[in-house]
């Protein structure tokens, strides 16, 4: 039979096969060879006719469209990066890093900003002009349910994943999206409070876990993980990771244009008319500085 692993424990896997989820454990051999079992993950698995408990043995795992290894999970076509702009303030080159991850991974991203309840129309306006034309935006109040029908629509029928910093309220929006916990036989995702101290949420979320909704979509819950790994690259690559500058391609005067002290340059053009956001142009600055950073080393 062939299922999603949607959860780990401590060497004990669940395995969603379309309907329900059965406990299981890795095949032997597996192990063995020391092949790591990742949540997202399709496998070949079987039930254990041995087992009173009607529990299976994975067999095998089926080759990964992709994976992440912070969190570790497996064949994600779509990450939703949430974020609020008050408690906790959004750091957008935090936010435009993520999403430049998810270029790189092929992995299509979808903007959400919660809690807009505590800030004014406008600051919400103003913070979703920034992706207008990039990146699908929403904003919801996870509190109230406002917003999400859309998010539903967007993220229908795909295997997604909610990241984000800290507190801005995903496990609050995995909560409302999945529904009737007890068809996915799994408590629901922990909801916390942000610390009044530091104004930073605790971690509440502290494994992986999949929410298979009736829609057919496979919603990831993940401990609030903020950057994906980058590989290294040249400054001249990190362009490519901005769709608004992608377009432009071919348009400035040299074909390697970094789009910074260069003349006839077309990015920086689209900045000053502001066809191209300038708080997505800083980010995209500071990511330079970081590359260069790195190839000093
Ligand atoms: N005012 C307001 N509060 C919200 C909203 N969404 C979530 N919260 C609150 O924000 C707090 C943190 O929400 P969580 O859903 O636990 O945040 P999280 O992103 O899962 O956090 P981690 O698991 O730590 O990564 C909770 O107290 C929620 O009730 C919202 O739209 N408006
Ligand atoms: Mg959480
Ligand atoms: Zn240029």
């Amino acid at each position: 039979m062939i299922g999603r692993v949607i959860k780990g424990i401590g060497g004990f896997y669940f395995v969603h096969d379309g309907n329900t989820a059965v406990m299981g454990k890795a095949r032997g051999s597996l192990k063995r060879n020391k092949e790591l079992i990742y949540v997202g993950d399709i496998v070949d698995f079987e039930i254990d006719e041995n087992d009173c408990d009607n529990e299976c043995v994975i067999n095998k795992v089926i080759e990964r469209r992709n994976f992440l290894t912070r969190p570790p999970v497996s064949n994600l076509d779509m990450l939703v990066v949430v974020f609020s702009l008050k408690d906790p303030a959004v750091n957008y080159p935090v936010i435009d890093k993520l999403l430049a991850g998810c270029e790189l991974k092929g992995i299509t991203p979808v903007i959400c900003i919660t809690k807009k309840d505590l800030v004014s129309a406008d600051e919400l306006d103003a913070a979703m002009e920034i992706y207008h034309g990039v990146y699908p935006a929403v904003s919801v109040n996870g509190n109230t349910g406002e917003g999400l029908d859309e998010l539903r629509k967007l993220i229908s029928g795909r295997n997604v994943a909610l990241a984000g910093p800290s507190g801005v309220g995903k496990s609050t929006i995995t909560n409302c999206l999945h529904g009737d916990p007890e068809e996915n036989a799994e408590v629901p995702a922990a909801t916390g409070t942000i610390s009044d101290k530091t104004g930073r949420g605790r971690h509440t979320t502290r494994h992986v876990e999949i929410f298979a909704l009736d829609d057919g979509t496979y919603l990831y819950d993940t401990p609030g993980f903020t950057s994906l790994d980058m590989p290294e690259m040249e400054t001249v690559d990190v362009r490519e990771l901005f769709p608004e500058m992608r377009r432009l391609a071919g348009e400035c005067r040299y074909r390697d244009c970094i789009h910074i002290n260069e003349p006839d340059c077309a990015v920086k053009a689209a900045v000053e008319e502001g066809t191209i956001h300038s708080s997505r142009y800083d980010s995209y600055l500071q990511m330079i500085e970081e590359v260069k950073k790195w190839k000093k080393l």
